[in-house]
């Protein structure tokens, strides 16, 4: 794989110590529909901007793996109607045949750990697929978080996969999952499911040293902070659950399969909530980027002084 190219600002942030968050660029290219994504991704990168923060978007442009993406790659990414979706085993032919693709769940956080960023925010994980036992359909956002040392902000993950069994699949991959001001895991478009977590925390100090433990301990796994979405924003629980049914029966009569599934299912909640649900998706990203803000700051004075910062030996920094 060619070097990875990290943008000035972020490498400077990086260096002197000062908070950055990474930012996928799945969610824009196929998560979120034209042209709004484009204005998200803006939006969130002025909400960490204000915060004091840097962000890094992170894509693969013309075969170059960017951490952080100047606003013609971020265009690019979000306008483009062909741009490929980029897990971590596509990432060497993105490489090797100078593709431009977005990044998941898994290719962001490990380009981010490569980078050194130790906290990177999102709307929600992949998962396990309702019917993972016959279709063996788990994304792999799960194995790969099991071996990548960064803190992911997200808000569960969406109804549509099946989420009692992705939280055991987290809980035998030993990933850390931390409620973030709950004991319920919040269900993404909802505030709540019926799943608790073992671990709640109140405020960003405490993941900062959750993380710094994590070193301490020489884990290299993957902290997740589970961040509902404010009850007044979560979408209709009629709405939701009808608009459900219907979006997965209609990804089991195209027999959809492989990375086509996700983006399917997205699309017709968008589509058949009238945009409600899109409207959901929005607050929830801000909102775990707005969180994602205060836990990389706190990380920053945990981790103290440039030169001891403490990512614990992230193999194949930027070069
Ligand atoms: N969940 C969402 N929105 C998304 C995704 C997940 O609520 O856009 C994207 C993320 O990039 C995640 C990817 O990493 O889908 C998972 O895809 P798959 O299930 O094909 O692994
Ligand atoms: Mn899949």
């Amino acid at each position: 794989m060619r070097g990875l190219a990290v943008a000035d600002e972020v490498r400077v942030a990086l260096d002197a110590g000062r908070p950055v968050v990474a930012l996928e660029s799945t969610l824009i290219a196929h998560g979120l529909p034209r042209p709004r994504n484009r204005e998200v991704a803006a939006e969130l990168e002025t909400l960490l901007r204000d915060r004091g923060v840097t962000p890094a978007t992170i894509a693969v442009i013309d075969g170059t793996p960017t951490v952080g993406l100047c606003p013609d790659a971020l265009s690019a990414i979000a306008e483009a109607s062909d741009v490929a979706k980029l897990s971590v085993r596509d990432l060497p032919v993105a490489s090797a045949l100078h593709r431009t693709g977005a990044t998941t769940v898994a290719a962001t956080s490990l380009l981010a750990a490569r980078a050194g960023i130790r906290v990177f925010a999102t709307g929600g994980l992949g998962g396990a697929h309702r019917g993972w036992a016959d279709s063996a359909d788990e994304s792999a956002d799960l194995v790969t978080l099991a071996r990548t040392p960064i803190t992911v902000i997200c808000a569960g993950m969406k109804s549509i996969l099946d989420v009692g069994a992705t939280l055991e699949r987290l809980e035998t991959l030993g990933v850390t999952l931390l409620g973030w001001r709950t004991n319920s895991f919040p269900g993404f478009y909802l505030s709540r499911t019926e799943f608790a977590v073992d671990w709640r925390v109140e405020d960003a100090r405490q993941v900062a040293a959750v993380m710094a433990d994590a070193d301490t301990l020489g884990l290299r796994s993957a902290v997740v902070v589970a961040n509902p979405v404010p009850e007044a924003e979560q979408l209709d629980h009629d709405l939701h659950d009808r608009v459900l049914a219907e979006a997965l029966a209609g990804a089991a009569r195209r027999g959809l399969r492989g990375k086509a599934v996700t983006p399917f299912l997205l699309e017709t909640f968008h589509r058949e909530t009238a945009g409600a649900s899109l409207e959901t998706n929005i607050a929830v990203v801000r909102n775990n980027v707005t969180v994602a803000a205060g836990i990389a700051t706190a990380w920053a004075a945990e981790a103290g002084a440039p030169g001891v910062s403490g990512a614990p030996g992230v193999n194949g920094a930027a070069g």
